[in-house]
């Protein structure tokens, strides 16, 4: 139906009658979004069921990725432009008077994430099925995913994210397939033929159940699969008083991303979260392995089973349930199968990485508690064994210590691979964070940077770009991204800097009309686009930011001497809900901008702004337009981050500090074409290892900070009072955590050359190519390959 753009106008007329029953002229742009969203699950349907059926009949291993999150945005785009159909229905609809455009942002955002590890995992789905791996994602259908912000008076406020109101074109809901997942109860311990049984009674029943969606690879007919659970009422449920609440309570499960867990019933809930995503996927799969192989004793070389983050840890023990209590396998085989399956990314060096107290663990998972009990107690006698009479050492690596159970400590344990997702995040693990891990078992290290599909974030979002880099090599970097390396030699070539320059401008034409559209503001599009979007964190530093643009207002009214190349500074960012701080930096960017935005001195050099509401959709219209790329936070935090990647791959240039895998981008460009600054990862694990940062000497002895500083609390913004004072505290009171009075002056010299670069076109748009042309190692083809051959041990079945 789509070889041909008559073909495909006739079987869209025909399918609008019969899904929507409209006429074509009463039908509306949702009807048509659904007419598609079906058109193209028809048209791929045999190739999913044909996948599935390789997949089967090959016996070949299959990972199964597992994560809270997975951050998809919207599907049309991309599932059109992966079938090559894209062109064809564009000029289809146009003659029909309809512009894709239109139908594509009809589509909700599928926001089932919160930032880098769930849209990591949606790029990771896409490299999977185009590397034809068979690879799936297992994930929760949570009703709301991650709120949607509305911007009241510069305060942030969060509304029920509503993705699922018009139902889900591209989901399947398979209730045969559904799992039956056990809470609270208790464990009932018998003999039997001289063998202890443990089961599990009086448990409260959830019905999992299973809506697949169609993973569709770019030029291939490979279909994989992204599975989300569904919490529903058992099909028998008790008929007695309290229905109604078991109802809520199952429901629940599935209702919210990251419910709020600041009190006991929210961390119950997360827990509950976890272990539902755990048992359904783990159900799911040893169904289908027993159904090919009759039972689980070669589990572990049929399936690799990813654990993205410690959210989905209880992998670990549900397995050995599965294996120890249905199947019957003796403790050190049940072991040998589970460690051989699973595999755990990290991905964040803070420590406060998932802890859960016994108190609520126990009672809601008595089983699954009992085998992560016997883990703890095997591992400290292997460990004893290793380190005897290091009891030191034993506390510190111990998964059940203290009343909680550290659940990074049981992925280590209960799994074979162990990776960071950048060198330097690798090496701090492995140095610092779990250094007691890696002198036990350095074979399990291995470091995996991140990538991001640049189908999505180059090819479909930047269709210019796209279109002068196969004018200019040819269209060979679409399948082979590391191919982008041929644009380096036109990088210095007059013709093409011009035809860069002109992309760009055209795609800052665009972000500049939408930000008029949602804003009001009209910003000068031939000024600076210095661009930081990402979610609101103390350690990412926003703040450092603002206090720049605060000082740069603050210098342009007070000195006659002073101006800049004019920049437009655009913030994208979502806080937790419970994250106050956060919210409070969201505040002050909207002060700022008001005072910058209002004020005619400066509003033709500076301008300020908010994009409400940033999420995957609205991603794909700022990176295409970004001249700079905000990657700030305080070196040796940031894990990778991948808006970075994202950026580089759009052209534009990193002002960025020596962290993440702004260490790898440097790597690859030179150090001089980006714009780094600031304290490396050594100089400030020095710091927090050693002391002797006094935030207040900064203060002191440079005036422009002292100056920045108190305008947070002098009434400077007058409509706020005190609301900034927890800020201030931040940065005096409480010794600035993350170094931002240190690093403002590196930061402030390091925008001035930005300046300076921007002010020579030739050096600019030399600087812009070559980090495209060496963006192709970022391409999550890249990391998946490395995944398939270190990790997994699959190979693509054609
Ligand atoms: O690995 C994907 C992504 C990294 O790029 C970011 O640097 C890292 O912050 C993020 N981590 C998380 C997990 N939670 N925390 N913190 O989202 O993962």
């Amino acid at each position: 139906m789509f070889t041909d753009k008559e073909t495909f106008k006739q079987a869209f007329l025909i399918r609008l009658e019969t899904l929507c029953g409209k006429q074509f002229e009463e039908s509306t742009t949702r009807d048509h979004y659904y007419v598609l969203g079906h058109m193209v699950r028809e048209h791929i349907s045999r190739h999913w069921i044909a996948t599935n059926e390789r997949n089967r009949a090959q016996k070949r291993k299959q990972v199964y990725y597992l994560s809270i999150e997975f951050l998809l945005g919207r599907l049309l785009g991309s599932n059109l432009l992966n079938l090559g159909v894209r062109q064809v229905v564009e000029e289809g609809l146009r003659d029909l008077g309809i512009r894709l455009e239109d139908v594509e942002e009809s589509e909700a955002d599928a926001g089932l994430g919160n930032g880098g590890l769930g849209r990591l995992a949606a790029c990771f789905l896409d490299s999977l099925a185009t590397l034809n791996l068979p690879g799936h994602g297992h994930g929760i259908r949570y009703k709301h995913g991650l709120f949607d912000q509305k911007i009241v008076d510069g305060y942030q406020v969060e509304l029920p994210q509503q993705w699922l109101r018009h139902g889900n074109v591209w989901e399947i809901r398979k209730e045969e397939l559904a799992v039956e997942v056990n809470f609270w109860g208790k464990v009932e311990v018998y003999e039997q033929n001289g063998c202890l049984v443990f089961r599990h009674i009086d448990s409260k029943k959830v019905m999992a159940v299973p809506y697949d969606m169609p993973v569709i690879g770019y030029g291939t007919n490979t279909v994989n699969t992204l599975r989300l659970w569904n919490a529903e009422p058992a099909k028998t449920f008790p008929l007695h008083k309290d229905v109604m609440q078991y109802k809520r309570e199952t429901e629940a499960i599935s209702e919210f991303l990251y419910p709020d867990d600041a009190h006991d019933e929210g961390k119950i809930l997360r827990l509950k979260q976890q272990y539902f995503l755990v048992a359904a996927s783990l159900g799911s799969i040893v169904r289908a392995h027993r159904l090919q192989h009759g039972n689980l004793h070669q589990l572990h070389e049929y399936v690799a089973i990813h654990v993205n983050d410690t959210h989905p840890v209880l992998a670990i023990p549900e397995l050995m349930r599965i294996l120890l209590d249905e199947e019957g396998m003796s403790w050190e085989e049940a072991w040998h199968i589970t460690t051989h399956t699973i595999a755990y990314t990290n991905h964040t060096t803070l420590s406060e990485r998932l802890r859960m107290a016994i108190h609520l663990f126990q009672p809601l998972l008595p089983r699954i508690y009992m085998i992560v009990e016997e883990i703890n107690e095997r591992f400290c006698r292997e460990l004893w064994e290793r380190y005897p009479g290091d009891w030191g050492r034993i506390e510190q690596m111990a998964i059940i210590a203290h009343g909680v159970v550290k659940m990074a400590h049981l992925a280590i344990a209960g799994s074979h691979s162990v990776n960071g997702v950048a060198k330097l995040h690798t090496e701090i693990l492995k140095q610092r964070e779990m250094r007691l891990f890696y002198e036990w078992a350095p074979h399990k290290f291995n470091n995996k940077t991140n990538g991001v599909t640049h189908r999505r974030w180059l090819l479909k979002a930047n269709p210019e770009l796209s279109a002068l880099i196969t004018d200019t090599t040819g269209s060979r970097w679409i399948h082979e991204p590391e191919t982008l390396i041929e644009l380096k030699p036109h990088a210095s070539d007059p013709a093409f800097q011009q035809a860069l320059s002109a992309v760009k401008q055209q795609r800052k034409g665009k972000l500049a009309a939408r930000i008029y559209e949602k804003t009001g503001i009209r910003v000068d599009e031939s000024s600076i686009f210095d661009v930081q979007v990402k979610r609101l964190h103390a350690y990412k530093r926003q703040l450092l930011n603002v206090l720049h643009i605060m000082y740069l207002y603050n210098r342009l009214k007070e000195d006659p001497h002073f101006s800049i190349y004019p920049r437009t500074f655009i913030f994208g960012a979502k806080a937790s809900p419970g994250y106050y701080y956060a919210k409070r930096i969201i505040k002050l960017i909207h002060s700022v901008a008001d005072k910058v935005n209002n004020d005619k001195q400066t509003n033709e050099q500076l301008k300020v702004i908010f994009l409400e509401n940033y999420r995957v959709s609205l991603a794909e219209e700022i990176f295409p337009a970004a001249d700079v790329s905000e990657q700030i936070s305080t070196a040796s935090i940031e894990a990778s981050g991948t808006g970075n990647m994202k950026f580089m791959m759009n052209g534009a240039l990193t002002l960025g500090t020596l962290d993440g895998a702004n260490v790898e981008i440097a790597e690859a460009v030179g150090k001089e074409n980006m714009f780094l600054f600031g304290l490396t990862a050594e100089e400030v694990l020095n710091y927090y290892e050693h002391g002797g940062y006094r935030a207040h000497e900064y203060y002191h002895h440079d005036k422009r900070i002292k100056q920045v500083v108190d305008q947070l609390v002098n009434g400077f913004f007058p409509d706020v009072a005190d609301y900034f004072e927890p800020i201030y505290d931040s940065l005096l009171t409480q010794n600035d955590e993350y170094f931002v009075l240190r690093d403002f002056a590196a930061y402030t010299e390091a925008h001035e050359r930005v300046e300076a670069a921007y002010r020579d076109p030739a050096r600019w748009w030399y600087m812009s190519a070559v980090n495209i042309a060496h963006s192709g190692y970022f391409a999550s083809d890249r990391t998946i390959a490395e995944y398939a051959v270190d990790i997994w041990g699959i190979s693509p079945s054609m």
